[in-house]
């Protein structure tokens, strides 16, 4: 999964980069202190995992994978090239969803390039900024679908359906991930676009050291932006995060209930950003590795076999399930087996959350 961070500049994107990855990329008291991209990648974190080698050790773990990249901030008129412009905006063309970073925090040492903390004005400025983005996008493209639309090529005549009424709406100020009764091909068509105001949002409120479960008004106004939208979000002190990132892990842990919180900002936008995908985790288990795999929710038994390898897909015969919870409760595999609780699953089978599975395939 990718994540691709926006925001306004100087708001905490770099820092918040940070506190995910612990890369300590420049962040700085100064807008534009990000002029290349910083990329990261991530383990998810996922305490299922050393439960399953503590019932059965193996060789090596490998949870999910999180690509953070974290590109130079937004200003208004971005798109007719104020501040950096907006030709960063080429790196988050492919990632899977959106984390805008908003600032929350008052303080009157960290320059807000806009001279106030008003999170509806800056989230506007961003999605405006966006928009146009795709509007440009758009426009560059649909004039050649047009003309092969125009010479009788049905796939270019629905896509250019599908685009004049994207540019429709962004000219009307509504990003396309509010668009309602788009109908699932439409959506997959919209995937290969390249657009970025349909991608799923998570808001990071960047929030003061002293309101870290989000207090505050300024808060209220994100979370009533993401709720209107079926985004989510997740409050965080990204100079705090940042600071816990670089700790040995040990004091990590020590220092975060000293805080009064229950996890690093990356275990929660991990998984606020898995829920606003629609996706979740499962596992195959071995001497040899214990694996997260991520899958989309309501992905049946060979869909969910694909991601491992298409053979396991096309090969599918059936899966040997049991879940996380049956190894806690019987100890080991067998003892599972023994009781019953080791299900053969068919093609129809619909995986669910924290499932284990063994895959059956002929080759
Ligand atoms: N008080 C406070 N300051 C913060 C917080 N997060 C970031 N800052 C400070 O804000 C300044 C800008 O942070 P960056 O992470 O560089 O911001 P950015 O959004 O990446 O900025 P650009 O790359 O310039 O777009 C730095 O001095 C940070 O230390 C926070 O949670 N609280
Ligand atoms: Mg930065």
């Amino acid at each position: 999964m990718e994540v691709g961070v926006v925001g306004l500049p100087n708001v905490g994107k770099s820092t918040l980069f940070n506190a995910l990855t612990s890369a300590g990329a420049l962040a700085a008291n100064y807008p534009f202190a990000t002029i290349e991209p910083n990329v990261g990648v991530v383990s998810v974190p996922d305490e299922r995992l050393a439960i399953l080698n503590a019932h059965m050790p193996t060789e090596k773990i490998i949870p999910a994978a999180l690509k953070v990249v974290d590109i130079a901030g937004l200003v208004k008129g971005a798109s007719t090239g104020e501040g950096l412009g907006n030709k960063f905006l080429s790196h988050i063309r492919e990632v899977d969803a959106i984390v805008h970073v908003v600032r929350c925090f008052e303080s009157g040492d960290i320059l807000h390039v806009d001279g106030s903390v008003d999170p509806q004005r800056d989230i506007d400025t961003i999605d405006t900024e966006l928009m146009l983005a795709d509007l440009e996008t758009l426009e560059k493209s649909v004039d050649k679908h047009r003309r092969l639309a125009k010479s009788g090529d049905k796939a270019a005549l629905e896509l250019v359906a599908v685009m004049d009424r994207l540019i429709d709406e962004l000219k009307r100020g509504v990003p396309i991930r509010r668009l309602s009764g788009l109908k699932p091909e439409e959506h997959a068509l919209i995937r290969t676009m390249g657009v970025i105001t349909a991608k799923r949002v998570l808001y990071v409120a960047n929030v003061d050291e002293n309101d870290l479960h989000g207090g505050s008004p300024h808060v209220e106004k994100v979370r009533q932006r993401a709720a209107a939208e079926n985004g989510a979000v997740v409050c965080v002190c990204a100079r705090l995060e940042a600071e816990l990132a670089e700790m040995a892990p040990e004091d990590r842990a020590e220092m975060l209930s000293a805080m009064g919180l229950k996890e690093p900002a990356l275990a929660a936008v991990a998984r606020e950003a898995y829920r606003i995908l629609g996706l979740q985790s499962y596992f195959t288990a071995g001497p040899k590795e214990i694996r997260a795999w991520t899958i989309p929710v309501g992905a049946t038994a060979p869909q969910a076999a694909g991601v491992i390898h298409t053979d396991f897909e096309k090969g599918f015969i059936r899966a040997e399930i049991y879940s996380v919870d049956d190894l806690v409760r019987y100890k080991t595999e067998s003892a599972i087996r023994a009781a019953g609780k080791l299900r053969a699953e068919g093609k129809t089978y619909v995986f669910q959350e924290g499932d284990v599975a063994h895959f059956l395939f002929s080759s």
